[in-house]
């Protein structure tokens, strides 16, 4: 069987850490892209990654480069190129820069790999995978974004450490923009099978998902040089290997919403299913009226968005 091919676009915390849980999981081949001025550091990264492959035991070809010859034909291309939140920023504040740099990133793709799956990791999400699905004229299914696997696997850390029970038995589903708007769906959240309303008080349910919206503020005031990557980079290693795989996941994803819940042609968070053919399904749940007027107020914030960057590039 050939092995799929992954490029990861940005060498730094979140590509090269992206590469490492693919590598690990022995999702395909991979090309680690940065641009000229990093010289060899993509190149240093994925040796390191590969010397690493006796040891864990996974047959990958890690290459690292610094232009996109490498990269021609890939199956899926993962886009973390960007600048990162300092503290004190919001990840709206990267807007104007971020723009540009995915925008040439989505040029290049376009040319090399015209058949591929884009996963958009740069922020601020939203309006950036928006970005790349304009610039790369790429059916919307083969665009999306990755923001809800993060932002539901901080709100299930937590709730698992609420409750003292295992991760793997927190079951969890959050819509919306990846921003303070996010949406956890209480109404959509079970423990081995038991509704999370039945096992927490209301308040502290509230306050654990208001610590889930503010996770990666969290990870950027402890950390002051940077934002979040371990977790960013899992999330986006899982929503490869469901399309690597044909695995068709079930997990929020920023997805092209049209009819759907009303949006109107953006990119917003929203349970999909995920193949070979990139989002295969989008899920048109029943919401509450309060979970309704949430994710109605982040459609808004997304939106407001995507029309200040329409301003900028
Ligand atoms: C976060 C950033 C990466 O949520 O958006 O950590």
């Amino acid at each position: 069987m050939r092995r799929a091919k992954i490029t990861i676009v940005g060498a730094g915390n979140v590509g090269a850490t992206t590469a490492h849980w693919c590598a690990a999981a022995e999702l395909g081949d991979i090309v680690l892209v940065d641009i000229p001025a990093t010289e060899g550091m993509p190149a240093g990264k994925a040796l390191d990654l590969m010397e690493a492959s006796p040891i864990v035991g996974f047959d990958s070809n890690i290459q690292g480069v610094t232009s996109y010859e490498a990269t021609e034909g890939s199956d899926v291309v993962v886009i973390t190129a960007g600048i990162p939140r300092k503290p004190g920023m919001s990840r709206d504040d990267l807007l104007a820069t971020n723009a540009k740099i995915v925008g040439s990133v989505a040029e290049q793709i376009k040319k090399t790999s015209p058949q591929a799956v884009i996963i958009v990791v740069s922020n601020p999400l939203d309006a950036m995978v928006q970005r790349v699905w304009q610039v790369s004229g790429f059916p919307h299914q083969r665009v999306l974004g990755q923001a809800g696997v993060l932002d539901t696997a901080r709100y299930r850390t937590f709730l698992a450490m609420e409750l003292g029970v295992s991760v793997e038995d927190i079951s969890a589903l959050l819509m919306g923009g990846h921003g303070d708007t996010m949406v956890p769906l209480a109404s959509c959240t079970s423990v081995g099978g038991i509704p999370v309303t039945q096992l927490l008080p209301e308040k502290r349910l509230q306050e654990i998902i208001q610590r889930a919206r503010d996770g990666g503020a969290e990870i950027v005031g402890l950390l002051k040089t940077g934002s979040a990557f371990y977790a960013p980079a899992a999330a986006t290693a899982q929503m490869v290997e469901s399309i690597v795989r044909d695995k068709k996941r079930l997990l929020p994803c920023a997805a092209y919403c049209d009819k759907e819940y009303g949006v109107g042609g953006y990119y917003v968070g929203v349970p999909v299913v995920l193949g070979t053919g990139g989002v295969e399904r989008i899920i048109e749940l029943k919401l509450t009226d309060s979970e309704k007027a949430a994710f109605q107020k982040s459609v808004d914030a997304v939106k407001g968005l995507v029309g200040a960057m329409a301003k900028l590039v």
